[in-house]
């Protein structure tokens, strides 16, 4: 999104950042009374046993174009061509096979293969049950693989690591490079007095809104400043850093991982959020991180309104290995996700991840259907989901603290996954939501590939995008 000059006054109280087009709004629009929810759920039950609901290709070639229309299709996914009318995905086996990119060793051919000539390195045999099938045991990645499932046999129930690989931080430094450099340049404008005075403060106060950082997070930094070091002589790396230790504090409560609890199988995870915010190429990278670690991952095409959509979760669940439960565009999401959940159960998943549909917060209908397949997916288990996570643009803005709270009010957010930190100079937009709401932000996504997804962690992103590394 582009940057806009706007008054600070309008961007900081609404209407200040546009939000992504808006969804189509379905065929039923009314607030349902008690009784007809209840009648609606019961007949929802139905329709969940009966076949799928197929629209017939006119209808949903018209509906396709409408929501087009409507600015529905963000991006078209990376997918191979596919026939409109593609039947549900046939059921796949479960657990999943290998990743698509680990090529099939020859059969009959005994390990190591001819070509390597080296006889092999003794490394420690994979612990028994853990698909750990890849590369060949000489390469950092196997040894790796070897020890996080060894960590992961200790302690079965803990989420995933923020694993510190090398070029971790690398990446983050680089994925928060837009927000940095922005405040990097503001910063030595502002300083360019040896001695603090009134007036740099009232510049670095504007900076730091202007960042999107919040009122909060602005007035602790300037008032530190103006009591630790007023009418002394600062620079601008000084004040970064203290910059940096004022956003960790800020950060460091939410910086919590998510946690699978072991205890619910299949841990069921909804990602949430607005039109193109980054739901599908979460659940993406989250299928691939959570493969690696030897899961067995479901995925459910929830956003049943686009066929590119659902061709797009497939084209992840067949890099990632996942099995994908998917239905023909057009068909009901809540049942979609009943029967995901089923199945999840019945073949024994770990871990459940459920697309859907984007849709503003301030829509209310679209808000109810979050709600009714929720309602659904409890029919399978009460419990469940286990964790709704809200994707954010990072690029969105103040915008996006609009969405924490109506998501968080309809379809009880649990944590927040901020996405594309690495397009953006407003990545402050995540300290001013963690001032205000105090949600858990499990994860961050710095770019598009499968690898571009970090736990988050407080002091280092505080320091990326302070400029500190
Ligand atoms: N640079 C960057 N791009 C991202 C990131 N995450 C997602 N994207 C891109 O953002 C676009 C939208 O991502 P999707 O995953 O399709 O978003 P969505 O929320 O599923 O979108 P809808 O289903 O249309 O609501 C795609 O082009 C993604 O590649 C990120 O962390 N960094
Ligand atoms: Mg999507």
């Amino acid at each position: 999104m582009a940057e806009k000059k706007k008054g600070f006054f309008q961007r900081l109280f609404g209407g200040g950042d546009a939000a992504p087009p808006e969804p189509a709004a379905p065929a039923e629009a009314a607030e349902p009374s008690v009784a007809s929810q209840l009648e609606a759920d019961i007949l929802l039950d139905e329709v969940v046993e009966a076949a799928p609901l197929v629209l017939p290709p006119e209808q949903e070639l018209a509906l396709a174009r409408a929501l087009h229309e409507e600015g529905r299709s963000i991006t078209p996914a990376p997918v191979p061509p596919a026939p409109p009318e593609e039947p549900p995905a046939p059921p796949e086996p479960f657990p999943a096979p290998p990743p698509v990119e680990v090529p099939v060793p020859p059969v009959e051919v005994p390990p190591p293969p001819a070509e390597i000539p080296e006889p092999p390195v003794e490394v420690p045999p994979a612990p028994a049950g853990r698909d750990l099938a890849g590369p060949p045991e000489t390469t950092i990645d196997y040894i790796e693989q070897v020890e996080a499932a060894e960590a992961e046999a200790i302690a079965p129930v803990s989420g995933p690591e923020p694993a510190k690989k090398p070029g971790w931080l690398q990446r983050l430094t680089s994925g928060l490079k837009r927000s940095s450099d922005q405040l990097t340049g503001g910063l030595a404008a502002v300083f360019t007095k040896k001695k603090l005075d009134e007036q740099m403060l009232e510049e670095l106060e504007d900076l730091l809104l202007q960042s999107d950082f919040g009122l909060e997070m602005a007035a602790a930094v300037t008032d530190r400043l103006r009591r630790e070091r007023f009418e002394r002589a600062i620079t601008a790396d000084e004040v970064r850093a203290v910059l940096a230790a004022e956003i960790g504090r800020v950060l460091a409560p939410v910086a919590k991982p998510l946690v699978l609890d072991a205890a619910h199988k299949p841990f069921v995870i909804l990602m949430v959020g607005v039109n193109g915010s980054g739901k599908t190429t979460t659940i993406g990278k989250l299928a691939s991180l959570y493969r690696s670690q030897g899961r067995t991952v479901m995925l459910a095409a929830g956003d049943t309104f686009r066929a590119a959509a659902i061709e797009q979760l497939q084209v992840w669940g067949e890099r990632t290995g996942a099995p994908v439960v998917a239905r023909p565009a057009g068909s009901d999401a809540s049942g979609l996700a009943f029967e995901a959940a089923t199945r999840a159960r019945e073949e024994g998943a770990d871990i459940l991840i459920i697309d859907t549909a984007g849709r503003l917060q301030n829509r209310d209908e679209l808000m109810g259907e979050l709600e009714k397949l929720i309602r659904v997916i409890r029919k399978v288990d009460p419990t469940a989901p286990h964790a709704t996570l809200l994707t954010l643009d990072a690029t969105t803005g103040q915008n996006a603290l609009n969405q924490v709270e109506i998501f968080g009010k309809r379809a009880g957010v649990t944590g927040l996954v901020m996405t594309k930190l690495d397009g953006t100079a407003r990545g402050g937009i995540l300290v001013a939501i963690a001032q205000k709401f105090g949600l858990p932000v499990h994860f961050i996504g710095v770019g598009e590939g499968v690898d571009n997804i970090e736990a988050f962690a407080a002091d280092d992103f505080a320091a990326a995008i302070a400029g500190r590394h």
